[in-house]
């Protein structure tokens, strides 16, 4: 059978903002993880149009289209083309979840939810020739998972090809997350066995990973075993977590030892009613600026994440913002526009409110405001968004923000990642366009080399385990 598996570009890719690094990062880690159940006589290709041109004139058996919210109507193009070519369309991923009524008549059938459970049926019910209109997952595990067909990924299209997730969704509830919808009805916060994970790392080339894992300190008994048989493998790795698991207990350090050079962590606001309104109480009373030494401490730089346009944000938020960033140095920010993903809670919320402006899935990018604000103009929390990008990477910022860490090391580490990551589009333009990305890894990987002779060198004890909750499962 010819198979072909689709990521469609995001619809970012044409807007003035189109950043070609920022999507050459990844692999198409969802479509290679459901490759893997596949037949070994299946002709297998799995294409990426933010790295690739899809080649649209050819006439696989199956088509199966990824479908994000931004990439939603591209997905549904190419789906109609498909199926008017007698191709048989499967549609999934977030989209498809939260909106199944709106993707249906643009597939033979629709998956909401992760695809190890349904994705496999569908594929024995097909083979029968007796697919079903709609597959839901309910049951959720990640035990005795095939490997997945990493050799369906270009790697040398991507800055980053060793991308992993080793756990599924978040233990926690914040109601601008699509997490609670994309799992509803089973589990929303499940692991792999530790052995399985570590032997997805031991088959990953190179030193570098990137765990794509919302939160890989989400379970700290899994996390534990996780870093401590990472011990020895020599591997540097980035990842993401929430402020109240850098301040519990001491998993961090765990995660230092075992490598950890960069965190992606979501302070989101510094409004205690922003945080109210968001649900994100594991932020609640939690000191940030002790959050940001620890990791500093440990040598670990920070991608900060932050919400605008909150209920109880004004004028003033993009500055007080960015300056806590460079104040606290941040090694990288990302700032979002708040945005109601159709599926969540905020959405069900402005719903009632009679505040969704518009249903242009192609705005809800985070770069556009889709709703009615309260305390500060849509025009100016757009202007405030893009001031707020152009402000925190200027230069002299960058060197600002460099300069308050205590060791060189950590200074020069700061000042090459946040440069290279943001003032040099023209030279990963070019690496783009000679397809020649890959050879920057090496670079990566020296960037995220360990920084030696902090003032404060270990934190360890200083946060007793006993005197924080227990993360929730
Ligand atoms: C990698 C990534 C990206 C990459 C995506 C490209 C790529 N190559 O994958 C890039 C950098 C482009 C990106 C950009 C953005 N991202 Co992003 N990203 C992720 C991340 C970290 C990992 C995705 C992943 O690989 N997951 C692991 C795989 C195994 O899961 P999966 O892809 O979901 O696939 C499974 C299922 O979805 C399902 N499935 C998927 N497709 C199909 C199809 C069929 C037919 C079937 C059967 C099943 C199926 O089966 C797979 C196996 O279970 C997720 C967080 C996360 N942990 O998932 C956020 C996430 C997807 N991103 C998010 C956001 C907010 C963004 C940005 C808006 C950020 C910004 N401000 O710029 C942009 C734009 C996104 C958009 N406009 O929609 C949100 C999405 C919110 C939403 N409702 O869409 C997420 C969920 C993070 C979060 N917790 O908020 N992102
Ligand atoms: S902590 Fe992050 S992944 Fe978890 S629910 Fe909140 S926003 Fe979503």
């Amino acid at each position: 059978m010819k198979v072909k598996l689709i990521l469609p570009a995001l619809a970012e890719a044409e807007s003035p903002f189109w950043r070609p690094i920022k999507y050459s990062l990844f692999p198409p880690l969802g479509l290679a993880t459901l490759a893997a159940y596949l037949s070994p006589d299946d002709e297998v290709d799995l294409q990426d149009q933010h790295v690739e041109t899809i080649t649209l004139d050819d006439n696989p058996d199956l088509v199966i289209i990824q479908v994000y919210i931004t990439n939603a109507y591209r997905a549904y193009a190419m789906a109609d083309h498909y199926r008017a070519k007698g191709s048989y369309v499967i549609l999934g991923g977030l989209h498809v979840t939260s909106l199944p009524e709106e993707a249906a008549p643009h597939a033979d059938s629709i998956f909401l939810g992760p695809g190890e459970e349904t994705f496999p049926e569908f594929l024995k019910d097909f083979r029968n020739k007796t697919p079903k209109k709609r597959y839901f997952s309910s049951v959720r595990s990640l035990d005795r998972i095939p490997p997945i067909r990493r050799d369906l990924i270009k790697r040398h299209l991507y800055l980053v090809p060793n991308s992993i997730v080793v756990t599924r969704g978040c233990p926690h509830h914040c109601t601008f997350c699509y997490k609670d919808s994309f799992f509803e009805g089973g589990k929303s916060f499940y692991t792999q066995q530790v052995d399985d994970a570590l032997a997805e790392i031991d088959r990953l080339p190179g030193s570098h990973l990137y765990f794509l894992d919302d939160h890989l300190l989400g379970n700290a008994r899994f996390a534990e075993a996780l870093f401590e048989g990472m011990k020895g493998m020599k591997r540097v790795f980035q990842s993401a977590a929430t402020v109240d698991s850098i301040l519990r207990g001491n998993l961090v350090e765990k995660a230092a030892a075992a490598g950890l050079r960069s965190l992606f962590v979501g302070f989101e606001t510094f409004s205690v009613q922003n945080l109210k309104q968001s649900n994100k109480k594991q932020n609640l009373q939690k000191d940030y600026k002790r959050a940001v030494d620890r990791l500093h401490s440990l040598g670990i730089m920070i991608n900060g994440s932050f919400v605008f346009g909150l209920d109880e944000d004004d004028q003033d938020v993009f500055k007080r913002t960015v300056e806590w960033g460079i104040e606290n140095a941040i090694t990288t920010s990302t700032y979002h526009i708040l945005t109601p993903y159709p599926g969540t809670q905020l959405y069900t919320d402005m719903q009632k409110q009679k505040r969704i402006l518009t249903s242009n899935w192609d705005l809800y990018d985070t770069r556009h405001v889709v709703y009615r604000t309260e305390n500060i103009s849509p025009q100016a929390l757009e202007a405030g968004y893009h001031w707020a990008y152009k402000e925190f990477y200027t230069w002299s910022n960058i060197a600002r923000a460099s300069l308050k860490h205590d060791s060189i090391k950590h200074m020069l580490k700061h000042f090459a990642y946040t440069g290279g990551w943001k003032k040099f589009e023209a030279v990963w333009n070019f690496l783009i366009k000679t397809k020649s990305l890959n050879n920057m890894l090496p670079v990566l990987e020296s960037v995220l080399s360990k920084v030696n002779g902090s003032k404060n060198k270990t934190t360890e004890h200083v946060y007793p385990a006993s005197a924080q909750t227990a993360t929730a499962q």
